[in-house]
């Protein structure tokens, strides 16, 4: 059975990437929501009505697992989720992402991501809960995903970051990239924040996918390649043209 991935557009897909490289033998089913991208500004109310949606089709290919490579819908209706589909284990990307964070002991983190994760505080709160001394900045970074989403973020978007950023120099001691799109700008955002640990919510899933399907003994254990389909919601040759650059297709075909 295949594994379901999914996110509001593109951003998605650097999660997809590690899980491609982490299971190359898993048949994975991935869709982007860009009938409704972005999340970051939408109500829980909406948030669940579209990813219900996208958890139906899931159940109807019989999925084994569905990944929220979303930050924001595993802010606001994870738990909601988990509860409406108690058949199939539903993992976020955040409890995994702070998990890496704490393992690298920093005092000092600044958390950058939508309006809508932002807004949760789940960030703050999971950090806190396991070490109360941690100083949380959170940032919410809303014009980011548009830039990402329309494919035009080499032009322009140093400012834009500049202007985001620069009063938390010298501040912090590591960025978490609360946000599955960022990765996207990574170097860029380096090149205005340098000297800082990054820890990337697309990065650290892998880990948790890897033990639960090791667990409840779900590996694929065929040796073949696995099948990967990639879906949007919106229109596929523009979905093709936002990830073109960051993510390699191969013989992969948008629907
Ligand atoms: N990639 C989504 C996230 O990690 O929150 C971004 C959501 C959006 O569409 N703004």
């Amino acid at each position: 059975n295949p594994i379901g991935v999914f996110d509001s557009g593109v951003g998605g897909l650097t999660v997809l990437d590690y899980m491609l490289h982490q299971f190359p033998q898993e048949n994975m089913i991935y869709i982007g929501d860009n009938a409704h991208c972005p999340y970051g500004d939408k109500t829980k109310a909406q948030l669940l009505e579209y990813t219900k949606r996208i958890c139906d089709y899931f159940v109807s290919q019989n999925v084994k697992m569905i990944i929220l490579a979303c930050n924001t819908t595993s802010a606001n209706v994870l738990e909601e989720l988990q509860n409406l589909y108690k058949g199939i284990p539903i993992v976020g990307v955040i409890h995994s992402t702070v998990h890496e964070f704490l393992a690298r002991h920093h005092q000092r983190v600044l958390v950058i991501a939508t309006q809508a994760t932002i807004h949760s505080h789940k960030y703050r709160q999971m950090i806190l809960q396991y070490n109360p001394d941690t100083v949380v900045y959170e940032l919410a970074t809303p014009q980011l995903v548009p830039v990402i989403e329309s494919g035009q973020y080499k032009a322009g978007v140093h400012d834009l970051l500049n202007q985001y950023l620069s009063a938390y120099k010298k501040q912090v001691d590591a960025i978490i990239l609360g946000c599955t799109h960022y990765p996207v700008l990574l170097n860029q955002i380096q090149e205005v924040f340098p000297n800082v640990d990054y820890i990337s919510s697309s990065a650290s899933i892998c880990q948790e996918v890897a033990s639960y399907l090791k667990n409840h003994q779900l590996e694929n254990q065929s040796s073949c390649t696995g099948n990967i389909q990639i879906y949007t919601t919106g229109d596929p040759q523009k979905f093709f043209q936002s990830s073109y650059g960051f993510f390699d297709f191969q013989n992969f075909i948008v629907k």
